[in-house]
């Protein structure tokens, strides 16, 4: 069946929903058409062809014949929306030439934003200010800033969005909640997304009073039954629940003595007649096991095969929290019969927040290189969006999201293209030549970015450095009486007189005995293990001779001062450019750097002098002397919460 839904600009003929009018689109297909009339420069024919044998749903083809029209088909209105968007990349990239024929699916169905937004507005972990529903005006008032979200989600194919933190206050589904989280649904459907929810799994216990949240209790099961009704009576084509259960402090199945998998399933049967599913979280961490890393895989692993059909397990990329560098989690392959997803962390937690360059998309395609991503349902994403400016709070973390939504979509791109799109669509200035020179180096700065992190933070495999509770600084040293242990630096680092790092091999925790053979044995043996992970499985001696000849002790030297390096040269190719970029992106961007070039500093002054003290050696020679002594650095104390980035007058401030 065909339905030819616009030939002229913004003309929109009624199939698949669309409408014709002045109004805002109200459906995916009349704002593909819309998205055209704004930014194409020639008529396009959109063409709604169900029964497609190559295009999936979402999928779409483009194709320009002789004549020179370019005809966007799909079989729903959702991949006309993309597909239209990829029109004005191609454009942009001057590839919507006469002859072009493009068919693209999308890997995965699922693509979606976990918002980590609370009730009180804050973002937990999100640095661009607060939380952009704005839930006090709704549903009344819906924020132009939704539509916006709607836009930049819809231009790189992200087709869901889980509202609130997985932190998740109960009060999130009561009846008043619900009708904004209706509002947010409506506004955001003309782009193609999905709403979704974190539930809290004791909200029976909080809202309505039942005794207990046992998901083997009839009533407890009866009351997400019907607040599953509740919900899709109001919002049709809502998605499904996100949950964090007995992880952090949250309640769970496993406080009634349930597994994951109980829970999980009464869920699941609670949304399954409406089409509805349930993602769980496999973030779990108790301090069962004297290794934090291997804790997902113990929980979860034994219960592959037990979870309900429309079950998710969501795993973070790597075995700990989205540190700088992880290995991949083994958990990724050893469920075979469970359906899983991947977690990556948009906004920078752990990466310097919004005032560092760090450009993801190589952290999330290394993941890629060990697990394939045919193995995965679906992929999401921890939001970096708030109510700033960019709604990102800085450009460059704009690029994050949208390098998320192009991986989520082709986790085959390359960062380079994907940096490239980027560039052109938002970086450099409209019908200016760049020279190739500048396109180089720019790309060249932004592919080398996320490493550059690594190096100054949390070289060769170190991880959790971090300043306890805001992440954002260095406390190699940090001791908090009382604390877990594993909330602890010392815990990951294991510095000693002879030698740092954790030893998770055969001789150590055997977190290797995870990982599928030939990985096992790759990451058991330390003269095998690569070197970007070997502090993660091995507790190694300063004076191990590394690949570069270097002792340990000078690797890492070398290492902490290369990151300084780079950033310093960051700032230099960001000053070359400065001709070809769009003014406000240049400023905001030297901006950036200039504060990462302090930050990189600081983290390399506080830990080289830090371990020193176990390793005994002097610095080698090239490696700068310290800016500022040990004692000074562990004073310094950033008043920050989890809902903010430091800015430049309180780093100054305070360190
Ligand atoms: C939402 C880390 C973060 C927490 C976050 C948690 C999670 O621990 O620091 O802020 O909580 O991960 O992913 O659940």
């Amino acid at each position: 069946m065909r339905h030819i839904l616009c030939i002229a600009l913004a003309l929109v003929c009624a199939a698949c929903g669309a409408h014709r009018g002045d109004s805002a689109p109200a459906t995916p297909a009349a704002m593909a058409a819309k998205v055209l009339a704004d930014g194409y420069p020639q008529p396009v024919e959109l063409l709604c062809e169900a029964d497609s044998a190559i295009i999936a749903s979402d999928g779409f083809r483009i194709s320009i014949p002789a004549d020179g029209r370019a005809t966007v088909t799909a079989p729903d209105g959702r991949g006309l929306l993309y597909g239209a968007y990829a029109l004005l990349r191609m454009h942009t990239a001057g590839t919507d030439t006469v002859g072009a024929d493009v068919v693209d699916n999308p890997a995965y169905a699922l693509r979606m934003l976990n918002h980590w937004d609370n009730l009180d507005g804050t973002v937990e972990r999100g640095y661009a200010g607060r939380s952009i529903w704005q839930w006090d005006l709704l549903p009344d008032s819906i924020s132009p800033q939704i539509a916006e979200y709607g836009s930049r989600c819809a231009a790189v194919g992200i087709n869901a969005a889980v509202l609130n933190n997985v932190n998740a206050s109960p009060r999130m589904l009561d009846a008043a909640h619900l009708q904004k989280v209706k509002a947010v649904a409506d506004a955001l459907r003309p782009y193609g997304m999905q709403v979704w929810l974190s539930v809290n799994f004791a909200t029976p216990m909080a809202l309505d009073s039942l005794p207990t949240a046992d998901p083997l209790s009839p009533a407890v099961a009866g009351w997400w039954q019907r607040k599953a009704d509740e919900i899709y009576s109001l919002i049709p084509d809502f998605g499904g629940f996100l949950v964090k259960a007995n992880s952090e402090g949250q309640p769970g199945p496993c406080d009634y003595g349930r597994s994951h998998a109980r829970g999980a399933n009464m869920l699941a049967e609670a949304l399954a007649p409406h089409g509805g599913k349930v993602i769980w979280r496999a973030f779990v961490y108790s301090p069962a096991d004297a290794d934090r890393a291997k804790q997902a895989y113990l929980e979860f692993q034994p219960l592959d095969g037990q979870f309900a059909p429309n079950v998710i397990v969501q795993v973070k990329n790597g075995p700990i929290d989205f540190q700088p560098r992880e290995p991949y989690s083994p958990l990724f392959g050893a469920m075979p019969s469970t359906p899983q997803a991947v977690e990556f962390q948009v906004t920078q937690e752990y990466l310097g927040h919004s005032n560092h360059l760090a450009y993801l998309a190589p952290m999330w395609t290394e993941f890629f290189d060990y697990v394939d991503p045919a193995s995965l349902t679906a992929v999401a994403g921890v939001a970096n969006t708030g109510d700033s400016h960019y709604l990102t709070g800085t450009p460059a973390a704009d690029l994050n999201w949208y390098a998320f939504g192009r991986l989520a979509w082709n986790p085959r791109l390359t960062p380079a293209a994907i940096a490239d799109e980027w560039m052109d669509a938002h970086v450099f200035v409209p019908g200016k030549a760049v020279p190739d020179s500048v396109r180089t180096s720019v790309r060249g700065m932004l592919l080398a970015s996320r490493e550059a992190v690594v190096d100054y933070m949390m070289p060769l495999g170190l991880h959790h450095l971090f300043a306890f509770g805001h992440h954002y600084g260095p406390e190699p040293w940090c001791d908090v009486p009382g604390a877990r242990p594993d909330w602890l630096p010392r815990y990951y680092h294991r510095a000693d007189r002879v030698g740092i790092g954790f030893d998770r091999s055969s001789a150590g925790s055997n977190a290797v005995a995870q990982y599928p053979d030939s990985l096992r044995r790759l990451f058991d043996n330390v003269d095998t293990c690569p070197e970007q992970f070997l502090l993660w499985f091995h507790h190694v001696p300063w004076t191990r001779r590394m690949h570069s000849g270097r002792t340990l002790w000078q690797e890492l030297c070398a290492a902490y001062t290369r990151g300084v390096d780079s950033v310093d040269g960051f700032a230099r190719t960001w000053a070359a450019a400065r001709p070809y970029v769009r003014p406000e992106l240049y400023d905001a961007v030297a901006a950036d750097l200039r504060t990462q070039a302090r930050d990189a500093r600081w983290w390399r002054d506080a830990c080289l002098q830090y371990f020193a003290g176990f390793s005994g050696m002097p610095l080698p020679a090239g490696v700068p002397e310290p800016g500022h002594d040990l004692d000074s650095l562990r004073r310094i104390s950033l008043p920050i919460t989890n809902f903010e980035s430091p800015s430049d007058s309180l780093l100054n401030k305070f360190r």
